[in-house]
């Protein structure tokens, strides 16, 4: 516990992420596939919890921060304050229920807005593709969806074997690196920077 340095942690970025989507659309699911390598089938849906994480992406460590979201009060001040804070968002979808997908827009609309920006690091994630018989959202309406929100698509499955769980958490730090977002150690007033009025 002593005498370590912790600069090297320090320095790491971290990434803050956030799952949204529908309740039981699988973002407990995925979340714990991805810190713990294991199915969950009855994790309380109501309960919101944070996991944080050394990883590497691309040969680059970083630190992940993902807030496993849940609850229903769609415009409340508490999912404001969490978006607020998020560096980047799954949108989770199931594709066993047209509702969950039709929702997605709701969130994607609100994180802009909160956000006050008009795109920001987002992935599209369409899970339990492994409940092929219960199929109701095809992928080419999830891809559709995702010319018109213009951010990436995946395909996933929290249950074992996985499908593309890593893939999705890495795939939504690439997104925010390449929104040259690499905020860390430099908050909003450096990003003000650029709203210089001439
Ligand atoms: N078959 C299958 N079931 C899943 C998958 N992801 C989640 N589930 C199940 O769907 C239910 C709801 O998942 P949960 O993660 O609690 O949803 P949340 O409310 O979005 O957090 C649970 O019974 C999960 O085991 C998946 O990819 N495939
Ligand atoms: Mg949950």
């Amino acid at each position: 516990m002593t005498g370590r340095p912790s600069s090297h942690n320090e320095s790491l970025p971290i990434y803050k992420l956030v799952v949204v989507g529908d309740g039981g659309v699988g973002k407990s699911a995925l979340t714990i596939q991805f810190f713990q390598k294991m199915f969950v089938t009855d994790y309380d849906p109501t309960i919101e919890d944070s996991y944080i994480q050394h990883t590497e992406v691309d040969g680059v460590l970083c630190v992940l921060d993902v807030l496993d979201t849940a609850g229903q009060e769609e415009f409340s001040a508490m999912r404001e304050q969490y978006m607020r804070k998020g560096d980047g968002f799954l949108l989770v979808y199931s594709v066993t229920d047209n509702q969950s997908f039709e929702n997605i827009m709701h969130f994607y609309i609100q994180i802009l807005r909160v956000k006050d920006r008009d795109s920001y690091p987002m992935l599209l994630v369409a899970n339990k593709v492994d409940l092929v018989h219960l199929r109701k959202v095809t992928e080419e309406q999830g891809r559709e969806l995702s010319r018109k929100l213009n951010i990436p698509y995946i395909e996933t499955s929290a249950k074992d074997p996985p499908l593309a769980v890593d893939e999705c958490f890495h795939q939504i730090v690439r997104i925010i690196r390449s929104h040259g977002n690499d905020h860390n150690n430099s908050t909003k007033s450096s990003s003000k920077k650029s709203c210089i009025i001439a």
